[in-house]
Protein backbone atom coordinates (compact mmCIF):
# COMPACT_ATOMS: atom_id res chain seq x y z
CA UNK A 1 0.00 0.00 0.00
CA UNK A 2 1.55 3.48 -0.83
CA UNK A 3 1.37 6.36 2.05
CA UNK A 4 0.64 9.34 -0.09
CA UNK A 5 -0.23 11.80 2.36
CA UNK A 6 -1.95 14.20 -0.27
CA UNK A 7 -4.74 11.71 -1.02
CA UNK A 8 -7.64 11.71 0.63
CA UNK A 9 -9.41 8.76 1.92
CA UNK A 10 -12.98 8.33 1.82
CA UNK A 11 -13.76 4.77 2.59
CA UNK A 12 -11.20 3.52 -0.22
CA UNK A 13 -12.04 -0.02 -1.61
CA UNK A 14 -9.76 -2.34 0.26
CA UNK A 15 -6.16 -2.91 -2.13
CA UNK A 16 -6.55 0.32 -3.88
CA UNK A 17 -3.23 2.06 -4.65
CA UNK A 18 -3.26 5.94 -4.13
CA UNK A 19 -1.60 7.79 -7.22
CA UNK A 20 1.89 8.99 -7.24
CA UNK A 21 2.62 11.83 -5.01
CA UNK A 22 6.45 12.97 -6.26
CA UNK A 23 5.94 11.81 -9.73
CA UNK A 24 9.60 12.73 -11.89
CA UNK A 25 10.32 15.42 -13.84
CA UNK A 26 9.46 13.84 -17.47
CA UNK A 27 12.97 13.91 -19.91
CA UNK A 28 10.72 14.31 -22.98
CA UNK A 29 9.44 18.22 -23.33
CA UNK A 30 5.92 18.24 -24.37
CA UNK A 31 4.90 20.50 -27.21
CA UNK A 32 3.76 23.68 -26.51
CA UNK A 33 -0.28 23.17 -25.92
CA UNK A 34 -0.22 19.65 -24.99
CA UNK A 35 -3.45 18.29 -23.94
CA UNK A 36 -3.86 15.04 -21.34
CA UNK A 37 -7.35 14.00 -23.39
CA UNK A 38 -7.85 11.31 -20.89
CA UNK A 39 -7.48 11.54 -16.83
CA UNK A 40 -10.23 11.78 -13.44
CA UNK A 41 -11.04 13.50 -10.43
CA UNK A 42 -12.22 11.87 -7.52
CA UNK A 43 -14.54 14.04 -5.35
CA UNK A 44 -13.16 14.59 -3.08
CA UNK A 45 -15.50 12.44 -1.39
CA UNK A 46 -16.50 15.21 1.60
CA UNK A 47 -17.40 17.53 -0.96
CA UNK A 48 -18.67 15.03 -4.18
CA UNK A 49 -19.72 12.35 -2.80
CA UNK A 50 -19.50 8.94 -4.69
CA UNK A 51 -22.62 7.31 -6.45
CA UNK A 52 -24.79 4.48 -4.81
CA UNK A 53 -24.32 2.33 -7.75
CA UNK A 54 -20.10 2.50 -7.77
CA UNK A 55 -18.33 -0.64 -7.85
CA UNK A 56 -15.53 1.04 -5.98
CA UNK A 57 -14.25 4.11 -3.67
CA UNK A 58 -11.42 5.46 -4.51
CA UNK A 59 -9.01 7.96 -2.99
CA UNK A 60 -9.64 11.51 -3.07
CA UNK A 61 -8.16 13.63 -6.68
CA UNK A 62 -9.55 16.55 -6.84
CA UNK A 63 -8.98 19.30 -9.60
CA UNK A 64 -6.30 21.52 -7.81
CA UNK A 65 -4.20 18.30 -7.37
CA UNK A 66 -4.90 17.28 -10.98
CA UNK A 67 -3.63 21.22 -12.69
CA UNK A 68 -0.51 20.64 -10.07
CA UNK A 69 0.25 17.51 -12.03
CA UNK A 70 -0.36 19.08 -15.50
CA UNK A 71 2.24 21.82 -14.83
CA UNK A 72 4.40 19.59 -13.33
CA UNK A 73 4.32 17.48 -16.51
CA UNK A 74 4.59 20.29 -19.24
CA UNK A 75 0.45 19.95 -19.75
CA UNK A 76 -1.61 23.02 -21.08
CA UNK A 77 -4.98 21.19 -21.12
CA UNK A 78 -7.09 17.91 -19.87
CA UNK A 79 -10.19 16.54 -20.40
CA UNK A 80 -11.66 14.99 -18.02
CA UNK A 81 -13.57 11.89 -18.29
CA UNK A 82 -16.29 11.00 -15.68
CA UNK A 83 -15.31 8.08 -13.57
CA UNK A 84 -17.93 4.91 -13.03
CA UNK A 85 -17.56 5.69 -9.64
CA UNK A 86 -19.12 9.61 -9.56
CA UNK A 87 -21.98 7.81 -11.78
CA UNK A 88 -24.07 9.97 -13.66
CA UNK A 89 -23.46 12.95 -11.22
CA UNK A 90 -21.07 14.62 -13.22
CA UNK A 91 -20.70 17.83 -10.88
CA UNK A 92 -17.49 17.10 -9.45
CA UNK A 93 -15.85 16.52 -13.29
CA UNK A 94 -17.74 20.07 -13.99
CA UNK A 95 -16.61 21.47 -10.92
CA UNK A 96 -12.52 20.74 -12.71
CA UNK A 97 -13.73 22.09 -16.05
CA UNK A 98 -15.22 25.93 -14.72
CA UNK A 99 -12.09 25.86 -11.91
CA UNK A 100 -9.72 25.58 -15.00
CA UNK A 101 -11.09 28.91 -16.55
CA UNK A 102 -11.54 26.56 -20.13
CA UNK A 103 -8.50 24.66 -20.00
CA UNK A 104 -10.10 21.68 -19.33
CA UNK A 105 -13.12 19.79 -21.13
CA UNK A 106 -15.66 17.14 -19.69
CA UNK A 107 -16.62 14.23 -21.27
CA UNK A 108 -20.16 13.28 -19.08
CA UNK A 109 -22.12 9.88 -18.03
CA UNK A 110 -25.56 10.78 -18.82
CA UNK A 111 -29.06 8.31 -18.44
CA UNK A 112 -31.42 8.36 -20.87
CA UNK A 113 -33.97 10.77 -20.93
CA UNK A 114 -31.64 13.90 -19.83
CA UNK A 115 -32.69 16.57 -21.12
CA UNK A 116 -31.66 19.21 -24.35
CA UNK A 117 -31.73 21.86 -21.73
CA UNK A 118 -29.87 19.74 -19.09
CA UNK A 119 -27.37 19.09 -21.96
CA UNK A 120 -26.92 22.51 -23.26
CA UNK A 121 -26.45 23.34 -19.59
CA UNK A 122 -23.44 20.98 -19.33
CA UNK A 123 -22.18 22.46 -22.48
CA UNK A 124 -21.58 25.93 -21.40
CA UNK A 125 -19.63 24.34 -18.32
CA UNK A 126 -17.16 22.70 -20.82
CA UNK A 127 -18.45 18.82 -21.71
CA UNK A 128 -18.31 17.70 -25.37
CA UNK A 129 -18.85 14.30 -24.76
CA UNK A 130 -20.78 11.15 -23.02
CA UNK A 131 -18.93 7.83 -22.20
CA UNK A 132 -20.68 4.26 -22.51
CA UNK A 133 -19.13 2.26 -20.29
CA UNK A 134 -18.90 -1.53 -21.15
CA UNK A 135 -16.52 -2.86 -18.97
CA UNK A 136 -18.88 -5.09 -16.45
CA UNK A 137 -16.55 -5.05 -13.20
CA UNK A 138 -17.07 -1.21 -13.27
CA UNK A 139 -20.79 -0.89 -14.71
CA UNK A 140 -24.06 -2.47 -15.14
CA UNK A 141 -24.90 -3.33 -18.30
CA UNK A 142 -26.79 -0.05 -20.23
CA UNK A 143 -29.37 -1.73 -23.35
CA UNK A 144 -27.71 -0.59 -26.17
CA UNK A 145 -30.87 0.60 -27.61
CA UNK A 146 -30.69 3.38 -24.85
CA UNK A 147 -27.16 4.16 -25.88
CA UNK A 148 -28.14 4.86 -29.40
CA UNK A 149 -31.13 7.22 -28.32
CA UNK A 150 -28.44 9.20 -25.99
CA UNK A 151 -25.98 9.12 -29.13
CA UNK A 152 -28.55 10.83 -31.62
CA UNK A 153 -29.31 13.56 -29.13
CA UNK A 154 -26.20 14.89 -28.13
CA UNK A 155 -25.16 14.92 -31.86
CA UNK A 156 -26.77 18.20 -32.22
CA UNK A 157 -24.32 19.53 -29.73
CA UNK A 158 -21.48 18.78 -31.79
CA UNK A 159 -20.31 16.09 -28.96
CA UNK A 160 -18.99 12.60 -29.70
CA UNK A 161 -19.01 9.37 -27.50
CA UNK A 162 -16.26 7.96 -25.65
CA UNK A 163 -16.39 4.40 -25.20
CA UNK A 164 -14.66 2.03 -22.77
CA UNK A 165 -14.42 -1.84 -23.62
CA UNK A 166 -12.53 -4.68 -23.42
CA UNK A 167 -10.81 -6.55 -26.32
CA UNK A 168 -12.24 -9.96 -25.50
CA UNK A 169 -15.85 -8.16 -26.39
CA UNK A 170 -14.92 -5.83 -29.42
CA UNK A 171 -16.76 -8.67 -31.92
CA UNK A 172 -20.18 -8.30 -30.14
CA UNK A 173 -20.00 -4.46 -30.14
CA UNK A 174 -17.71 -3.60 -33.49
CA UNK A 175 -21.33 -3.17 -35.40
CA UNK A 176 -22.86 -1.12 -32.59
CA UNK A 177 -19.81 1.31 -32.51
CA UNK A 178 -19.70 1.42 -36.64
CA UNK A 179 -23.59 2.43 -36.49
CA UNK A 180 -22.95 5.27 -33.71
CA UNK A 181 -23.71 8.93 -35.35
CA UNK A 182 -21.14 10.52 -34.35
CA UNK A 183 -17.19 10.44 -33.42
CA UNK A 184 -16.47 7.62 -31.39
CA UNK A 185 -13.12 7.59 -29.27
CA UNK A 186 -12.04 4.35 -27.85
CA UNK A 187 -10.02 4.42 -24.41
CA UNK A 188 -6.85 2.85 -24.54
CA UNK A 189 -7.15 0.72 -27.54
CA UNK A 190 -9.94 -1.46 -26.83
CA UNK A 191 -7.77 -2.66 -23.76
CA UNK A 192 -5.37 -5.49 -25.76
CA UNK A 193 -3.93 -8.43 -24.98
CA UNK A 194 -0.61 -7.03 -25.28
CA UNK A 195 1.10 -11.24 -24.57
CA UNK A 196 -0.27 -11.60 -27.92
CA UNK A 197 0.83 -10.00 -31.36
CA UNK A 198 0.00 -6.80 -32.88
CA UNK A 199 -0.30 -8.04 -36.22
CA UNK A 200 -2.33 -10.90 -34.31
CA UNK A 201 -6.37 -12.04 -34.80
CA UNK A 202 -7.54 -9.69 -31.62
CA UNK A 203 -5.31 -6.24 -31.94
CA UNK A 204 -6.18 -6.68 -36.61
CA UNK A 205 -9.83 -6.72 -35.27
CA UNK A 206 -9.46 -3.33 -33.31
CA UNK A 207 -7.47 -2.04 -36.39
CA UNK A 208 -9.24 -2.85 -39.45
CA UNK A 209 -12.60 -1.44 -37.21
CA UNK A 210 -10.56 1.97 -37.48
CA UNK A 211 -9.83 1.12 -40.57
CA UNK A 212 -13.44 0.60 -42.16
CA UNK A 213 -14.87 3.89 -39.96
CA UNK A 214 -12.92 7.07 -39.96
CA UNK A 215 -15.01 8.18 -37.02
CA UNK A 216 -13.47 5.94 -34.89
CA UNK A 217 -10.37 7.68 -32.41
CA UNK A 218 -8.19 6.13 -30.45
CA UNK A 219 -6.48 7.10 -26.98
CA UNK A 220 -3.10 5.03 -26.91
CA UNK A 221 -3.23 5.78 -23.20
CA UNK A 222 -2.91 3.51 -20.05
CA UNK A 223 0.53 1.41 -20.86
CA UNK A 224 0.30 0.84 -17.12
CA UNK A 225 -2.69 -1.02 -17.16
CA UNK A 226 -2.48 -3.41 -19.97
CA UNK A 227 1.36 -3.72 -19.44
CA UNK A 228 2.66 -7.77 -18.01
CA UNK A 229 6.09 -6.46 -18.47
CA UNK A 230 5.69 -3.50 -16.58
CA UNK A 231 7.54 -0.24 -15.72
CA UNK A 232 11.12 -1.13 -15.63
CA UNK A 233 13.37 -0.25 -18.81
CA UNK A 234 15.44 -2.71 -20.56
CA UNK A 235 18.69 -1.48 -21.04
CA UNK A 236 16.90 1.83 -21.48
CA UNK A 237 15.45 0.44 -24.26
CA UNK A 238 12.71 1.03 -25.35
CA UNK A 239 11.73 2.42 -22.31
CA UNK A 240 9.02 1.57 -19.45
CA UNK A 241 6.13 -0.69 -20.33
CA UNK A 242 7.80 -1.49 -23.53
CA UNK A 243 5.27 -4.82 -24.10
CA UNK A 244 2.88 -1.95 -25.04
CA UNK A 245 4.74 -0.18 -26.31
CA UNK A 246 4.90 -1.62 -30.26
CA UNK A 247 0.29 -1.84 -29.78
CA UNK A 248 0.31 2.24 -29.62
CA UNK A 249 3.32 2.60 -31.86
CA UNK A 250 1.13 1.10 -34.42
CA UNK A 251 -1.80 3.10 -33.99
CA UNK A 252 -0.20 6.27 -34.09
CA UNK A 253 1.70 5.10 -37.25
CA UNK A 254 -1.32 4.28 -38.70
CA UNK A 255 -4.03 6.32 -37.76
CA UNK A 256 -1.85 9.81 -37.43
CA UNK A 257 -5.14 12.10 -37.20
CA UNK A 258 -7.03 9.81 -34.98
CA UNK A 259 -4.78 9.59 -32.23
CA UNK A 260 -5.16 11.10 -28.36
CA UNK A 261 -2.73 10.49 -25.64
CA UNK A 262 -3.56 10.73 -21.71
CA UNK A 263 -1.99 10.21 -18.11
CA UNK A 264 -5.22 8.05 -17.01
CA UNK A 265 -4.29 9.73 -14.03
CA UNK A 266 -4.91 9.19 -10.87
CA UNK A 267 -5.18 5.82 -12.44
CA UNK A 268 -8.34 4.04 -11.12
CA UNK A 269 -8.25 0.09 -9.57
CA UNK A 270 -4.39 -0.10 -9.58
CA UNK A 271 -3.65 -2.48 -6.68
CA UNK A 272 0.02 -3.80 -8.28
CA UNK A 273 1.88 -0.61 -8.72
CA UNK A 274 0.92 2.85 -9.60
CA UNK A 275 3.02 4.63 -12.10
CA UNK A 276 5.42 7.64 -11.95
CA UNK A 277 3.07 10.15 -14.46
CA UNK A 278 6.52 11.34 -15.45
CA UNK A 279 7.48 7.99 -16.45
CA UNK A 280 4.15 7.64 -18.62
CA UNK A 281 5.45 10.79 -20.55
CA UNK A 282 8.63 9.55 -21.26
CA UNK A 283 6.65 6.64 -22.96
CA UNK A 284 5.25 9.23 -25.68
CA UNK A 285 8.90 9.19 -27.96
CA UNK A 286 8.57 5.79 -28.01
CA UNK A 287 4.77 5.71 -29.60
CA UNK A 288 5.41 8.85 -31.15
CA UNK A 289 8.39 8.65 -32.74
CA UNK A 290 8.99 12.33 -34.79
CA UNK A 291 7.81 15.46 -33.93
CA UNK A 292 4.93 15.79 -36.52
CA UNK A 293 3.47 12.19 -34.82
CA UNK A 294 3.75 13.95 -31.40
CA UNK A 295 2.47 17.21 -32.42
CA UNK A 296 -0.57 15.22 -34.17
CA UNK A 297 -1.09 13.34 -31.15
CA UNK A 298 -0.61 16.29 -28.18
CA UNK A 299 -1.41 19.17 -29.92
CA UNK A 300 -3.65 19.07 -32.83
CA UNK A 301 -6.20 16.25 -32.72
CA UNK A 302 -7.28 17.13 -29.35
CA UNK A 303 -7.36 20.62 -30.11
CA UNK A 304 -9.67 19.88 -33.21
CA UNK A 305 -11.90 17.26 -30.84
CA UNK A 306 -12.21 19.77 -28.08
CA UNK A 307 -11.06 22.87 -28.85
CA UNK A 308 -12.62 23.22 -32.09
CA UNK A 309 -13.67 27.33 -31.92
CA UNK A 310 -9.85 28.04 -31.73
CA UNK A 311 -8.17 28.88 -35.07
CA UNK A 312 -6.12 27.31 -36.89
CA UNK A 313 -6.16 23.64 -35.12
C1 LIG B 1 -9.77 4.17 -16.59
C2 LIG B 1 -9.99 2.90 -16.04
C3 LIG B 1 -10.82 2.35 -15.17
C4 LIG B 1 -11.90 2.92 -14.47
C5 LIG B 1 -12.70 3.85 -14.92
O1 LIG B 1 -14.58 5.12 -14.84
C6 LIG B 1 -13.91 4.31 -14.25
O2 LIG B 1 -14.17 3.88 -13.14
O3 LIG B 1 -12.47 4.42 -16.09
C7 LIG B 1 -10.54 0.93 -14.96
O4 LIG B 1 -10.74 0.46 -13.84
O5 LIG B 1 -10.11 0.25 -15.91
O6 LIG B 1 -9.38 4.24 -17.70
O7 LIG B 1 -9.90 5.21 -16.02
Amino acid sequence: MSTNTLAGHYGKTEGWLDWYANPSTPVFRMPAGAVDAHCHVFGPGSVFPFAPERKYTPCDASAEQLFALRDHLGISRNVVVQATCHGADNTAMMNACVASKGLARGIATVRRGITDHALEQMHALGVRGVRFNFVKRLVDVTPQKELLEIAHQIKSLGWHVVVYFEAADLPDLKAFFAGLPTPVVVDHMGRPDVTQPVEGPEFSLFQTLMEENENIWCKVSCPERLSVSGPEALNGEPAAYRDVVPFSRQIVTRFPDRVLWGTDWPHPNLTSHMPDDGLLVDVIPHIATDAVLQQKLLVDNPMRLYWPEEKGV
